[in-house]
């Protein structure tokens, strides 16, 4: 494969864009390459800059469930934007959307749209300080739930990837209020509360870690986080910024059955565009200006062609009957062909999967299920791999710590695409 025009394309960005991209981990600097430069992405098939072709697995970290350029999503936007772009006023998009995600997620009784994941994360912190008057939150280390100040403490995606989990510019008092637990460990999560409980705001956390890769939730876990929440009067908040209308149509919350009190949503509902949301009962969520006194505002919140984008996406979501046991069943054809390929090929490997979200861990570790055990992956050895993938026409997420998704676009043949090139990069970085 001949990458020359991203080459140059990426030299020229770096003039003028801090690492020549808009959000670090894209810059490819954990697998040690140049960034390809994307032309046009189609269906499951995205073309860089040197009209290279690769099977997309990365869906652009999670919205693309039905691959890219869907026409219907087209279609949408398109008529949107006949009548205007954005207003700076109420349009019934707006509405139309809410009633939709109100419909589909069990715990939302109302929501609030917003531009991003990290803005439906820092709203709901905000939200959970205000209504129940506490300061303290806990996050669990190895998740990521967007670049708001409290949250990058031992955070995962690119901070992690980058090495970078406590960022410099987070205040010593911002970071007093942010208590760390271990994902998986519900006694991590009571000392806390034994100790601070009448501090706690919320507990936030992944219901499905993707941030640190894949990592699933142990069986009690979530309800163990759901009863102690409730024993001790804090709110417990679902980041479905990855899962919600991937793990099903009512995300991680409806596939395991568990309710919080506040959900974050955003990628998939934004078909493409920026577009985040956070929602929960109605009583808490009037607390939220202008019925109550939490302030939280945004220009280009509930824009017109993004919400047009994420109705016909979850139109589709809710016409589609075999949307997720298709995914079901394609990811789990990955799975089980790529642990073949491990058994084959002699290379130790983990893998975590939930639905259409996986992750191959290359480490000696019998089990990754927190970050200490997500840490134990060789970093250098997926870099080769993901280098091996991406000059097979495979392109994957370019960081150890973060998930391939399987979309429902994805055929048959392009799976066996994939195990087979997984085959071929793991008999190569095998020797
Ligand atoms: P955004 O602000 O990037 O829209 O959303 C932040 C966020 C919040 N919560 C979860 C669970 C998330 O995964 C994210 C963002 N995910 C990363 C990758 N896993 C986005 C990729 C990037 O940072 O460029």
């Amino acid at each position: 494969m001949n990458f020359n025009q991203s080459i140059s394309a990426f030299e020229r960005a770096q003039r003028s864009i801090p690492g020549g991209v808009n959000s670090p981990v894209r810059a490819f600097k954990s697998v040690g390459l140049n960034p390809v430069f994307v032309k046009k992405a189609k269906g499951t098939t995205i073309t860089d800059l040197d009209g290279n072709q690769y099977i997309d697995c990365l869906a652009s970290w999670g919205p693309m469930l039905f691959g890219h350029a869907h026409q219907r999503i087209l279609s949408a936007i398109g008529e949107a934007a006949e009548n205007g772009t954005s207003f700076g006023a109420p349009s019934q998009y707006e509405t139309e959307m809410a009633e939709r995600i109100i419909r589909m997620v069990p715990s939302i009784e109302m929501v609030r749209m917003v531009s991003s994941g990290t803005e439906a994360t820092m709203s709901a912190i905000r939200l959970a300080r205000g209504y129940t008057g506490r300061e303290a939150f806990v996050k669990f280390a190895g998740n990521y739930h967007g670049h708001g100040d409290s949250f990058l403490i031992k955070a995962g995606s690119g901070a992690m990837t980058l090495g970078i989990p406590n960022s410099p510019g987070i205040t010593k008092g911002t970071a007093k209020d942010t208590l760390m637990a271990e994902y998986n460990n519900l006694a991590s999560v009571e000392a806390l509360f034994q100790e601070k409980g009448s501090e706690i705001a919320a507990v936030i956390l992944e219901p499905v870690a993707g941030n640190m890769g894949v990592v699933v939730p142990s069986k009690d876990f979530l309800q163990g986080l759901r009863d102690l929440c409730t024993q001790y009067g804090a709110l417990l908040i679902f980041d479905e910024v990855i899962t919600g209308f991937r793990l099903a149509k009512g995300g991680a919350q409806e596939y395991f059955g568990i309710l919080p009190d506040l959900t974050t949503l955003g990628k998939i509902i934004g078909g493409g565009l920026p577009v985040g949301a956070y929602g929960g009962r109605k009583e808490i969520m009037e607390m939220m200006a202008p019925v109550g006194p939490v302030y939280q505002a945004g220009t280009l919140s509930g824009n017109p062609l993004a919400m047009a984008a994420g109705i016909a996406m979850l139109t589709m979501i809710e016409e589609q009957p075999d949307l997720y046991t298709e995914m079901e069943r394609k990811a789990a054809r990955l799975e089980d062909g790529i642990r073949r390929n491990l058994a084959t090929t002699n290379i130790p490997g983990v893998i975590n999967r939930v639905g259409s979200m996986m992750t191959l861990f290359f480490t000696d570790s019998p089990q990754v299920t927190n970050l200490e055990e997500a840490m134990t992956a060789d970093t250098e050895r997926y870099a080769s791999y993901f280098k091996l993938s991406l000059e097979s026409g495979i392109y994957l997420a370019p960081s150890q710590f973060e998930c391939l998704f399987v979309s429902y676009a994805h055929t048959e043949e392009e799976i066996d695409r994939m195990i087979a090139s997984n085959l071929e990069a793991l008999k190569a970085i095998g020797r």
